[in-house]
């Protein structure tokens, strides 16, 4: 049978997704709605994407729970009740589990079953998809919904392999947990999820190594049980506080972005804000001057204000010191948020090793061994972070128009229309993908937004009986060109981070989300739909043989 022809035994969709999480589960929720015949494919033995794959000890949310939350259903929102300002891991499993029960969305998800391959067929104008356990489906359109952070990166430490310990990725942690009691345990990474399993992985364990490379910035949440006021202040004012989120920069209401410049007020003034937003917790001190992510000097004030925290906490000077970030700007690289994290370097059995100074060499059948010295170790945590934003797409064998694959599309980094489509690859959409807001944005914000772009475009289409949307190569350049030029603009480039692709040896070194703020991308897309999507080629179906 000739390629990208349909079998008998393959099954055919309206509609694939990939992936059961946030953005995979409103997906389906939204198209079944309409009528459409879809099926979500889950790598996962269960829902829920992010929050199902990262279970290690103090996993949560770093925005506020009741903002991190679905929009679409005023009774979900009414019937759930979060517990802790920012819910953790396992509460927000047990919601989008909630979620895909009251929206009956099991019988349409298949778990344990990755999408492996999907190949867009130029004469029927389908899309056709291999599974890990062997199946074929064709599908008219794709939706990846594969998430920005869920490749993890390998550990490329030499000698993984004869450590006689136990070694675990906070990525993929033990559905069962792990009891490091008495253990001599190493953590290597100092990223949001090093940050905040550390303090837990300290209490518990005899003693705990930490191997820096980079220090990161990092704020305190001041979690604890929610507050039932704030809970009937959003029940009150559920419509108009979306639309707040929806009118900040980062899509984060409680955020508070101000209009103020850093330099236009005084050094007092300036620390009363600071220390006002620091005792708020959270994100709030990025939203306490317009420029600081555009500004060195007035970024500098902020950075200056976090060291000296730093140093009031940690009752070393020296590991203050190597825990104190110096070689970029707050926020340029995401910023993160704790509980307990710099106070855990006071405890007796915790000792920070700056690997950025003597590199990691290799993973001993004992331990591990710096360029200075060895470290006998029971446990390794790999916290080592994700081929973000585009691991997940490179990582199917996505074949467009030509058979060209997304991997060689993107090469020289990711190139988008909108975060949303890619030209050469028609009618397949990327949700939260490069080239829009995503991880620079509320991620419930940005998965609905997308989410119901996507469904009113896919409705478009089959209203009009389009049988192909794709970007056009014109207005995908202008823009890649003006995604770049916006970052340009500001100091995330400044950072070897993995929004620049930094964190993942050889991955090209390109700013990949949009940072021109969440108000601006959505108007733009409102824009291009509401001109019969402009900067995409609309094919007839009649030309699908
Ligand atoms: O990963 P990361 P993460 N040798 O890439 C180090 C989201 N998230 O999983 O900076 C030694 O941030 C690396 O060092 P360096 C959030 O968006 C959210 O922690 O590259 N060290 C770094 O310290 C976050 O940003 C929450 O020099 C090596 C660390 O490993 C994103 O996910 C919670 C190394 C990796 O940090 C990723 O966070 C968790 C090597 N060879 C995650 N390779 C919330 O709070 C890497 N490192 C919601």
């Amino acid at each position: 049978m000739a390629d990208g022809a349909v079998k008998s035994s393959t099954r055919e969709f309206d509609v694939v997704v990939v992936g059961a999480g946030f953005s995979g589960l409103y997906m389906l929720h939204r198209l079944r709605g309409l009528g459409f015949s879809v099926r979500v494919y889950e790598a996962g033995d269960g829902v829920g994407g992010t929050w199902y794959w990262n279970r290690y000890p103090g996993a949560r949310v770093d925005i506020e729970s009741m903002e991190y939350s679905y929009s679409f259903s005023p009774d979900l929102a009414d019937e759930w009740e979060w517990s802790e300002r920012y819910a953790s891991q396992p509460e927000l499993l047990r919601y989008l589990n909630h979620v895909a029960d009251r929206f009956d969305l099991r019988p349409d998800i298949q778990l344990n079953t990755r999408v492996t391959a999907a190949r867009f067929d130029e004469a029927s104008m389908r899309w056709n998809l291999k599974t890990s356990t062997g199946e074929s489906i064709s599908a008219k359109f794709c939706v990846m919904a594969t998430g920005c952070l869920s490749i993890p990166k390998a550990p490329e430490f030499p000698g993984v392999e004869n450590f006689k310990g136990a070694t675990y990725s906070t990525s993929s942690w033990p559905k069962d947990g792990v009891d490091f009691t008495g253990m001599r345990v190493g953590v290597i990474g100092t990223g949001s999820s090093a940050i905040q399993s550390i303090p837990m992985i300290a209490a518990q364990a005899a003693h705990l190594t930490v191997f820096q490379r980079t220090p990161n910035f990092s704020v305190p949440a001041h979690n604890g049980p929610i507050d039932p006021a704030l809970v009937e202040d959003w029940k009150e004012h559920r419509e108009q506080y979306k639309d707040e989120a929806r009118a900040a920069g980062f899509g984060i209401r409680m955020v508070e972005e101000s209009t103020q410049t850093a330099l236009e007020v005084s050094e007092d003034e300036r620390r009363d804000v600071y220390e006002t937003r620091w005792n708020r917790g959270g994100f709030a001190l990025i939203g306490a001057y317009s420029d600081l992510i555009a500004d060195k000097a007035a970024n500098d004030t902020a950075v200056a204000f976090v060291a000296e925290k730093i140093a009031s906490i940690v009752k070393d000077p020296k590991v203050a010191d190597i825990l104190t970030p110096k070689t970029y700007p707050i926020a340029t690289k995401r910023l993160c948020v704790d509980t307990g994290y710099y106070a855990t370097f006071n405890r007796d059995n915790v000792t920070l090793v700056d690997v950025g100074a003597a590199p990691i060499e290799a993973v001993t059948p004992t331990g591990l061994k710096t360029a200075r010295a060895q470290y006998e170790l029971d446990a390794i945590v790999f916290a080592i972070g994700f081929d973000a934003m585009t691991g997940a797409l490179t990582g199917i064998d996505i074949r467009g128009r030509g058979g060209v694959s997304m991997k060689q599309k993107w090469a020289e980094g990711p190139k988008t229309y909108l975060g949303l489509m890619v030209c050469g690859f028609p009618n397949l959409f990327t949700v939260t993908g490069p080239g829009s807001p995503s991880v620079l944005c509320n991620m419930a914000v940005a998965i609905e937004q997308h989410v119901d772009w996507i469904t009113d475009c896919i409705s478009y289409l089959s209203d009009r009986q389009v049988g192909a949307i794709e970007a056009t190569s014109g207005a995908e350049a202008e823009w890649v060109a003006h995604v770049n030029e916006v970052a340009d603009g500001t100091l995330f480039p400044h950072a070897n981070s993995w929004y620049m692709g930094a964190n993942v040896p050889g991955k090209p070194r390109v700013f990949m989300p949009y940072i021109g703020g969440f108000p601006v991308y959505r108007e733009k897309c409102e824009e291009v739909a509401a001109k019969g999507y402009e900067g995409f080629a609309l094919t007839s179906a009649a030309h699908a043989s």
